[in-house]
Parts: C-alpha cells; structure tokens; sequence
C-alpha cells in the first residue's frame, strides 16, 4: 500500500499522543535530554536497534546529554503514521533511560 503523508490537521490531533513532541517544518520534532552522554547515548542506541526493526529512520542530532530528533517519511515527502510509531518508541526508551 502507499505511503500517504497525513495533513497537518491529522498530525496536530494525533500530537495529543505525545508529549513533549511539536510540529516543526513539516517534521514531527522534540528534544530529549538525559543525565549524561552515557544515558544519551543508550537510548540512541535502542531507538537505532528500533529504527532499523521497522525500516524508519530518525534525522537526529546529539551534543553531549541532548537529542534533537526530526521524524518524516522521505518516501512519502511528509508525516506518516510510521513517524508516530517511531516517536512512541522514543517516548518509552527515553523513559527507560531516565529523559526528559
Ligand atoms: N526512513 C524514513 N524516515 N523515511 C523513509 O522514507 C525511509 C526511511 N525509507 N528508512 C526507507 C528507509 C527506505 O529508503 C528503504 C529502502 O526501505
């Protein structure tokens, strides 16, 4: 089946699901932070295990305790439900990793 990119209004209600998470540029975005690099780094690393299971990559950036993270489906030139799925992962592991 196609990817079809959701419209901006069905992305700003299903938001609701996720805390902390915003809108930004046409990509579902957030920044996580955590104690340390150590912590930062192993929720990267369960959200990367995560990421390739499902076939759906993160554009993310990390500075030392930081993570900025931007989700869109490039095949589908927009947000699809796999962003949401892949943002409630995150959601988890960053809980798992003590973020915030
Ligand atoms: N990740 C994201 N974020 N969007 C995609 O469209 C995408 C992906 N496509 N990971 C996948 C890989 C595609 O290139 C492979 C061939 O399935």
């Amino acid at each position: 089946m196609p990817l079809t990119a959701m419209t901006s209004a069905e992305v700003r209600e299903r938001l609701g699901e996720l805390p902390g998470w915003e809108l930004r540029a046409d990509k579902l975005a957030r920044e996580f932070r955590f104690p340390d690099f150590n912590a930062a780094f192993a929720f990267m690393t369960r959200c990367a295990l995560r990421a390739e299971q499902l076939d759906h990559h993160p554009e993310w950036c990390n500075v030392y305790n930081r993570v900025k993270v931007e989700l869109t489906t490039h095949d589908a030139g927009g947000i699809t439900d796999r962003d949401f799925m892949l943002a409630a992962a995150m959601q988890d592991y960053a809980a798992v990793s003590a973020g915030s």
